[in-house]
């Protein structure tokens, strides 16, 4: 039997102003093909479907042609779990309706760890595999929190919750032990062993880790996990992984190879867990060097012939003077080409302290970066800058989940 883990689609998501509906869209028929052409039968998606918790129709639309597409081929169970980015009523409001093409929703954590325990059966009735299917775990699903307490106290506390949950989840599912079938855990968090896309250092506010591979139960025989969107193991671990985005999301991630994990399993266990290498729709390119530098590096990438979609290009420019015209110049140079500038930085500051400031855009910063900045100009530094920022992040997932978005 064949299950696809897959994680991390993002739909909806704007990558600073540019829409990735065409990349999204060329990835998910990938993936179908992907289904079809391997037979699989198993299909988990561990969190973040969407990329806000209010996406646009589009990415909706998307999202459910899909999920026929899908009732067409081999694949007869889809398993989806939310992830921080989705709104948990979002992805919740069709499940009764989703619950009848045997697509399992869970948005959010249950009240009791037995409703994430979902069998899955064949046509015949005959029980296929076991999924936990743990969404991605708020404050007050782990009730874990204290007011207050400081911020090492509060990661201590939180892998300790959450390994306590994927405990009481092994427990629930142990009577399913022994019969052959595989027994998996899915899961939306940052495990230890691992390391993040560089950019995506603030995904999950004020901590490194929060759960660790021996704290997954001996019981599962592969945990499926989203979050972080570079593939990769837990710990060394060949069955706790994630399976990372279908697209790069970032400038950071284009390095990474992006994909799917194809899960081969035998009664008498996996025969295979292979990495299938997702084609790259659209370049993302990052430039960097000295003015003369990226000029050349520029062309030299322009020059490189035929894309699928137009690449887009970053250029992070080394200098200690102001360019005024660099911009207008690099616009120029590739006119030309099939590629778009998305961006253009100059990464030193200039000479002189009030010229400084420009060199960095509120946009760039993320919400945290900017509370970092506005503390250090008020003179607050050391354990109680740390502990500003942890209530700070407190607060923020509070809002968001108020809003229930990311
Ligand atoms: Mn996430």
């Amino acid at each position: 039997m064949r299950i696809l883990h897959s994680s991390d689609w993002h739909l909806g998501q704007k990558l600073l102003t540019c829409d990735r509906e065409e990349e999204h869209q060329r990835a998910l028929d990938w993936l179908l093909d992907t289904i079809q052409q391997q037979e699989v039968e198993v299909l988990l998606v561990a969190g973040d479907v969407f990329d806000i918790g209010n996406p646009a129709n589009s990415a909706r639309r998307m999202y459910y042609r899909f999920l026929t597409r899908l009732m067409k081929t081999a694949c007869r169970q889809v398993v989806i779990t939310g992830g921080n980015h989705d709104s948990p009523s979002m992805l919740q409001a069709p499940r009764e309706l989703l619950r009848h093409f045997n697509i399992h929703v869970l948005g959010e954590a249950g009240a009791q760890v037995e409703e994430e325990v979902i069998p899955l059966y064949d046509e015949s009735g005959r029980l296929m595999a076991v999924v936990g299917a743990v969404p991605f775990l708020r404050d007050r699903d782990l009730k874990y929190s204290i007011a207050g307490e400081r911020s090492e106290e509060r990661i201590r506390r939180l892998r300790a919750a959450l390994a306590r949950h994927y405990r009481e989840l092994a427990e629930a599912m142990q009577p399913f032990a022994g019969q052959g079938v595989p027994l998996l855990a899915m899961g939306h968090l940052y495990a230890g062993g691992t390391y993040a896309s560089a950019r995506q250092d603030n995904i999950y506010i004020g901590d490194t880790e929060n759960i660790r591979a021996e704290d997954f139960p001996d019981l599962f025989d592969y945990v499926a996990l989203g979050h972080l969107h570079r593939q990769q193991k837990v710990g060394g671990q060949p069955h706790i992984r994630y399976s990372g985005s279908l697209i790069p999301l970032s400038f950071s991630e284009t390095k990474d190879e992006k994909g799917v994990l194809l899960l081969d399993w035998q009664e008498d266990g996996w025969h295979a867990i292979q990495f299938l290498v997702a084609p790259t729709f659209r370049r993302l390119k990052t430039v960097s060097g000295s003015p003369e530098e990226v000029k050349g590096k520029l062309l030299a990438f322009a020059g490189r012939g035929q894309r699928e979609l137009t690449p887009w290009v970053e250029v992070l420019v080394d200098t200690d003077r102001l360019l005024p015209q660099f911009d207008q110049e690099l616009r120029e140079l590739v006119a030309d080409y099939d590629l778009q500038l998305l961006k253009i930085r100059l990464r030193k500051a200039y000479a002189g302290e009030e010229e400084e400031a420009e060199t960095v855009q509120l946009k760039d910063l993320s919400v945290q970066e900017v509370f970092r900045h506005r503390c250090t100009a008020a003179g607050i530094s050391g354990p109680e800058l740390e502990e500003l920022e942890t209530t700070f992040g407190e607060l923020c997932a509070w809002v968001r989940d108020q809003e229930g978005r990311d």
